[in-house]
């Protein structure tokens, strides 16, 4: 089987390309000119707003499945910069579908990678979230995955094409920005450690019950919905069972090799945080026979290590930042 993967220098691609191949996939992998994918595989540079450079690639490669992960994927960017978001979120991805639409190769399969955000604010007693709860985006980027969900609804009806949407919940684990919370945490622990930080760790809203997967899970859950999934569906991924940011919180803590104070942040409380959102996973596990299998606590233990690793190299004095 061979595949592509569009957008596969972020976090998630790495995994991506390293699952696949495992399988014993052929792996052809695309990024910004600008990135750098350090996986080996095929590579290429593509900008989803180029259309005109999609093309030519899917007749090359003439992949089974196509992997869409390119896009701005950051909430707090979103805000800012929301046409920048819809153009590549928006019309990237139309770029995408419609150079599948187009290749040459008429039954390859597209899998398009959404986002858990897009339910948004959900009504009182909806979780477990099924996929056909209604979408209610709370911010622009979740708008704009959700506008992506519904185009490949669309191509999939109108143009008779084999797309798999998939709704991804929160996920974390080595190497992810520490804009996420798991990552954000065990930064912090990791730098207090090493003498960079006072031994304060700054938190936000400790009571909202977030799903998380580890990303090693989720892309294994990529790889069987490029296999398995049923052609036209719409599959959430995630662990389905949701804890406390609390539960994580001391979790990590208990891994670091001091004590450690712990400073509530105003600015890391969002106004309208919603108190739980867990998603039923119930399809994903009856198509593919996917669960997540790495727990909670290994996620977090390995993504402090890798923090430890990765700040060996810097300087010790407190407020150093790599
Ligand atoms: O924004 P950058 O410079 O980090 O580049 C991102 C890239 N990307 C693009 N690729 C092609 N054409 C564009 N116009 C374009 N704009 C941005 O897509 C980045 O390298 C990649 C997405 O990776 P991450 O932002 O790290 O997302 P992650 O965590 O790998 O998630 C994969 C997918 C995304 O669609 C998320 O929205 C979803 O899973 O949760």
């Amino acid at each position: 089987m061979k595949a592509l993967i569009i957008g596969a220098a972020g976090f998630v691609g790495g995994y991506l390309i390293r699952e696949l191949k495992a399988a014993g996939w052929e792996v052809h992998a695309t990024c910004l000119p600008n990135e750098e994918i350090k996986e080996e595989c095929f590579t290429y540079p593509l900008d989803i707003l180029k259309k005109e450079d999609i093309s030519p690639l899917l007749d090359d490669i003439k992949p089974d499945v196509v992997y869409h992960l390119a896009a701005q994927s950051s909430v707090s960017v979103s805000w800012k910069r929301p046409q920048l978001t819809a153009e590549i979120n928006v019309v990237g991805s139309i770029n995408v579908l419609e150079a599948v639409r187009d290749a040459e190769r008429k039954d390859m399969r597209l899998v398009l990678i959404g986002s858990g955000e897009e339910y948004g604010y959900i009504r009182e007693g909806a979780c477990p979230l099924s996929e056909s709860e209604p979408l209610n985006p709370g911010n622009i980027y979740a708008a704009t995955k959700a506008c992506q969900d519904m185009l490949g609804k669309i191509y999939a009806r109108a143009y008779k094409m084999d797309i798999i949407l998939v709704r991804a919940f929160n996920h974390s684990g080595p190497a992810q920005s520490n804009i996420f919370v798991i990552s954000d945490f065990c930064r912090q622990i990791a730098e207090i450690e090493k003498g960079m930080k006072e031994p304060v760790i700054s938190v936000g809203n400790l009571s909202a019950k977030r799903d998380f997967t580890d990303v090693r899970d989720v892309v294994r859950a990529y790889r069987l919905l490029g296999e398995k999934g049923v052609s036209g569906s719409v599959y959430n991924v995630g662990r389905g069972k949701a804890v406390e940011i609390q539960y994580i919180l001391d979790t990590a803590l208990s891994y670091a090799n001091q004590p450690i104070e712990v400073k509530r942040d105003p600015a890391r409380m969002r106004a309208s945080d919603i108190p739980l959102i867990e998603p039923d996973v119930s399809h994903i596990h009856a198509d593919t026979g996917w669960c997540a299998e790495i727990t909670m606590e290994q996620t977090i233990k390995d993504t402090l290590d890798y923090w430890r690793k990765k700040l060996m190299s810097y300087g010790t004095s407190i407020g150093t930042e790599p």
